[in-house]
């Protein structure tokens, strides 16, 4: 179990922990000479005999100026002590420090009220019992107000041994709780690296999950100038012992191949490569200190805390304007500088000049979306996020992700080994592979809309045969990724509820049926269009020319146009699709030309008219070959005429 200490400068944090453990944890000259602590302190009580386990210490500063390195310290910390100078009783940082322990949720603690020593004999008595009423008070309102109060001195070493005592039998019952949660992938948050002769660099930390063994490949993230680090890990020490492996809860020094010292940093993290991450948009829950005076307004500069990194952002909330003090809402980390996060990790928000804690923040989402981050269903999303249960937690999520939950990215975010160790729900619908998962009830919405958009096509398009499934997913789910839309598609076709003539997508009603007289004519008219080229026969020509009733022409030409064959370009004027396409290839090339795809040069390259080509450019536009951009037309990337099968 790694103790983390707490406390107002001064109150007497490293003093006790030697008391406790014999080692002395100021040891750099500066801490010796001004007599306050600057970096983290490690001290280690080794097993007893009778079973114990062994107990670790990480010692924090409590000068104000350096709650940064109180909060690096702070993470991964099992069992806080928080000492109490009896003489001082709670000050600014006793409070602050109490603020981070339950902002990251550090929910085992005990108090130490010290230095009773310095109290006056006369008034001792009714002075503790003072302090544990102003303790018990302060305490009420966090996540230690359960933990018990010790009274104790290191100077006399009076109360030193109930307290040590008392810390060894909740390491073991913790002991037995850590060994249940032995699944999960290695991550260590680094809180110092260094090098040592004949061995390297050496990076040390708490692991925060899973486990390592030595020969382990990890990744170092966000890495050196940004850039993840594969690493190897050379050698362990566990708790202050040399090891072949190391877990959950342990501190431990990993001895690294593959990076130099100095391109190992505070705030990196060292993971296994499965779930390497690095964002700079982090959407979380945010709970404001109820001791603030004045609510945080979206938008506020922040310094954020998470794991061991202490990076600069912003911080949007999503549904509001302002928070205010004590309340949680959900809201997205716009960070400087990229970090490595994880779903559950807990971190702290100070000011923008760090002078005071103000927030505490929990990961829901580290691959948060720049865009469409306040709509309905992104909210509806993070509100499934923050269920607590992984599984319940799931199953939410996909209800509220109509276009399907990439898998591996989310297996990453919940610090996975896998994509299939991810928990989904028995009934969702893995596609592409398996890369996206998708709730039932989702793909038969995406399907009804593909259905209510075709029948509005039919309506206002009668006498086309429909659209091609790109233009059908612009109109109906221009979201919609490739694999989702085709199996989508390929479904309706599947159970026929929708029909695929060439590449053109209908209702099956909508194909036009030919009768004989019908078929007739037709076959009349299909060279007399061929034969016209880039200008063929009017409705009122090809009926003189053919002897044939107007009516009769209008109808054959349209039924052909509804089965795929050919597309009315204007009132009454008919292309055959042969002909659209080599039109659509001049198109093509007209693109490529310096000036683009105007009126006048696709004029020049077919020989047409100005109006007709025009009239040529504004088809494609409706069909959505081109789109219209001022006056130029541009073509849709990916997007061939009648070829499209995407
Ligand atoms: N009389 C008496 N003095 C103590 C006791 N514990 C600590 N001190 C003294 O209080 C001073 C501060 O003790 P530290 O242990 O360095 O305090 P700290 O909380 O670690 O201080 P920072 O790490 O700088 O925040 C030292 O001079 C200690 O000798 C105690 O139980 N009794
Ligand atoms: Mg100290």
């Amino acid at each position: 179990m790694i103790i983390g200490t707490a406390g107002h400068i001064d109150h007497g944090k490293t003093t006790l922990v030697r008391a406790l453990t014999g080692v002395e944890t100021d040891r750099l000259p500066e801490e010796r000479r001004r007599g306050i602590s600057i970096e983290l302190g490690y001290a280690y009580l080794p097993a007893g005999d009778e079973g114990a386990p062994p107990l670790g210490f990480v010692d924090v500063p409590g000068h104000e100026r350096l709650l940064h390195t109180m909060l690096a310290g702070a993470t991964g910390v099992r069992h806080a002590l928080l000492v109490v100078a009896a003489d001082d009783g709670a000050m600014p940082q006793t409070r602050e420090h109490l603020a981070v322990l339950s902002l990251l949720g550090v929910a085992q603690g005990t108090v130490a009220v010290t230095k009773i020593d310095r109290l006056d004999h006369a008034t001792r008595t009714p002075r503790l019992a003072q302090l544990q009423r102003e303790l018990r008070s302060l305490l009420a309102p966090t996540s230690l107000a359960d933990a018990p109060i010790f009274e104790v001195s290191a100077a006399t070493g009076e109360g030193i041994a109930a307290l040590r005592t008392h810390l060894l039998e909740r390491a073991r019952a913790e002991g037995t709780r850590a060994a249940a949660d032995g699944a999960q992938v290695f991550r260590l948050p680094i809180d110092r690296a260094f090098t040592l002769a004949g061995v390297g660099t050496v990076a040390t930390g708490t692991i925060a999950s899973g486990s390592v063994r030595v020969g382990d490949e990890l990744v170092l993230t966000p890495g050196p100038g940004g850039q993840p680090r594969s690493v190897r890990v050379r050698g362990i020490h566990a708790q202050n012992q040399p090891a072949e492996f190391a877990r959950a809860g342990q501190r431990c020094a990993l001895a690294l191949a593959g990076v130099a010292r100095d391109e190992v940093h505070r705030g990196d993290w060292a993971c296994a490569p499965a779930v390497a991450l690095s964002t700079t948009r982090i959407d979380v829950q945010v709970r404001l200190w109820p001791d603030e005076e004045r609510a945080l307004r979206s938008g506020t500069p922040v310094h954020v805390h998470l794991g061991t990194s202490d990076v600069v952002g912003s911080l949007v909330l999503l549904e509001q304007g302002s928070l205010a003090p004590g309340e949680s809402a959900l809201a997205q980390l716009v960070l400087h500088t990229g970090i490595a996060a994880w779903h559950g990790d807990r971190g702290v928000l100070r000011d923008a000049s760090a002078t005071r804690t103000i927030a505490g923040v929990r990961v829901l989402d580290p691959f948060a979306p720049q865009r469409w981050r306040h709509t309905p269903e992104r909210l509806a999303q993070l509100a499934a996020l923050a269920l607590p249960q992984r599984a319940e937690r799931l199953a939410a999520l996909l209800q509220h992700t109509p276009l399907g939950l990439a898998v591996a990215q989310a297996a990453r975010a919940e610090g996975l080994p896998t994509p299939a160790a991810l928990p989904l729900p028995q009934d969702a619908i893995l596609i592409d592979g398996g890369a996206l998962a998708l709730a039932p009830a989702a793909l038969q919405g995406l399907e009804a809309l593909a259905l209510a958009r075709l029948e509005d096509f039919h309506q206002r398009h009668p006498d086309e045969i429909g659209p091609d499934a790109r233009r059908l997913r612009r109109l109906a789910a221009p979201r919609a990724g490739d694999a989702l839309w085709q199996y989508a598609i390929e479904r309706l076709i599947d159970t026929q509820a929708l029909a695929r003539t060439g590449h053109w997508l209908h209702l099956p009603q909508h194909a036009a049926r030919m009768d004989a007289a019908e078929e007739q004519l037709a076959q009349r008219l299909r060279p007399r269009m061929a034969d016209g080229g880039f200008d063929p026969p009017w409705v009122r020509d090809l009926a003189r020319d053919l002897g044939a009733p107007e009516a009769q022409v209008r109808q054959t030409l349209a039924s052909l146009a509804r089965r795929g064959e050919a597309f009315q370009v204007v009132k009454d004027l008919y292309y055959p699709v042969a002909t659209l396409e080599r039109l659509a290839a001049i198109a093509r090339e007209c693109e490529g030309q310096p000036g683009g795809l105007h009126a006048a040069a696709f004029r020049d390259a077919t020989g047409l008219g100005r109006k007709r080509a025009i009239q040529v450019l504004e088809f494609f536009n409706r069909v959505g070959f081109t789109r219209r951009v001022r006056d130029a037309h541009l073509l849709r990337p990916g997007t061939a005429l009648f070829t499209d099968g995407g």
